[in-house]
């Protein structure tokens, strides 16, 4: 690693943190721990772009930091805590809200899905979200954010951001003695691992996601071992049996999921599994994956449960991750406050 490469990312606290978000973020979280310097936070001030219960976002702050620490993140080494503990992360956003163009937060994706067809009902924060998104990323000068795939377009609004903050203000941040103008670099997605796209155990050409109103629909990381067996039974399946060539997959996005989802529990390639499994019936496919599942969640639902018990060590954790974060993210918005010309006490 160099000394310069730094990740970051974020999880909401919005409750029914899932595998999904386990595949597709968290396990990378845990890898990059090796080679790079961390910050993984709690993003609460996301959360609140749609209405939350204020007693269960403070609940679901609190577990996912213990998913964090259960899966293996280490708050020690690296940085956990919750975003609205360093208060940089929303004035720079504020700044960002000023560079970024209407013209790109109208093509965001994920405002239209999440608005729906009510959107002059939606809250303002969650149209800006992309523009808080980049600020969590830049006020870090993070150069690689770990997510699943359908954060891509947001990572490409950090760049232009990015981009647009650097030339808009290129001759002062020359000033400042950054002589190459790049103030913030451009982050670099990091959308890999065994699942970018875990989808829903109901309908697999939907998302696995929290809001689903069907909880059949995901596998929480809170489940107990009769949930994750009751889910996997009930999840949809086609009456043709398992093909043998992932080929065979690719009009059959159920199946495709669940192997997929074998795969990635077990650290194999999708071929592989269904040179296994290919040519049998779902049942007994299904069997073997309730107890592969089991076996990789039930620790980390169980970790959780006990980490979430004691609250005190929980907050304590994000509160000291809070402190060693705000130190890099007030130098940042320091030198920011600098480069666009706002008076400050120095
Ligand atoms: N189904 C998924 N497959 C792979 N990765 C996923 N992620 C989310 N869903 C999947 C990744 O998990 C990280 C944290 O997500 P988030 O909580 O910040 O936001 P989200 O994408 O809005 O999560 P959900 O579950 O989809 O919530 P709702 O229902 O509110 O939309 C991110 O890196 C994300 O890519």
């Amino acid at each position: 690693m160099t000394a310069k490469e730094l990740v970051f990312s974020g999880v909401q606290p919005t409750g029914n943190l899932h595998l999904g978000n386990y595949l597709g973020a968290i396990v990378n979280f845990v890898k990059l721990q090796d080679t790079h310097d961390c910050i993984y936070c709690v993003v609460d001030l996301h959360a609140i772009t749609m209405w939350q219960d204020p007693a269960e976002l403070t609940k679901a702050t609190r577990e996912v930091a213990a998913a964090f620490i259960a899966a293996g993140i280490d708050p020690r080494t690296h940085i956990v805590f919750n975003q609205s503990q360093v208060s940089a992360h929303a004035e720079l956003a504020w700044v960002f809200n000023c560079v970024a163009r209407l013209g790109w937060l109208n093509r965001m994706t994920q405002f239209k899905e999440k608005a729906g067809k009510d959107r002059e009902n939606a809250s303002v924060g969650l149209y800006a979200y992309p523009s808080l998104m980049a600020a969590d990323i830049l006020v870090y000068r993070a150069t690689h954010v770990p997510v699943g795939e359908d954060q891509k377009q947001h990572l490409e609004l950090t760049r232009d951001i990015a981009q647009k903050f650097n030339n808009d203000f290129g001759d002062q941040i020359r000033a400042q003695g950054v002589d190459s103008g790049l103030f913030f670099p451009m982050p670099e997605p990091l959308i890999t691992g065994p699942a970018t796209r875990v989808m829903s155990l109901r309908d697999g050409t939907k998302k696995m996601s929290k809001s689903d109103p069907s909880d059949y629909s995901r596998i929480n990381l809170s489940d107990d071992a009769d949930a994750i067996a009751q889910k996997v039974r009930k999840a949809k399946t086609d009456p043709e049996p398992l093909p043998s060539e992932e080929k065979g997959l690719e009009t059959r996005p159920e199946a495709d999921n669940l192997v997929g989802i074998y795969a990635a529990l077990s650290g194999r390639a999708k071929a592989d599994v269904l040179r296994e499994f290919g040519g049998g019936q779902f049942s007994n496919f299904k069997s073997s994956l309730v107890d592969l599942a089991v076996d990789k969640l039930g620790p980390i639902g169980a970790e959780m449960k006990r980490l979430t018990a004691d609250p005190g060590y929980v907050d304590g954790v994000l509160s000291d991750g809070a402190a060693r974060a705000r130190v890099l993210a007030d130098a940042t918005v320091n030198a920011v406050k600098d480069i666009v010309g706002f008076v400050r006490a120095k």
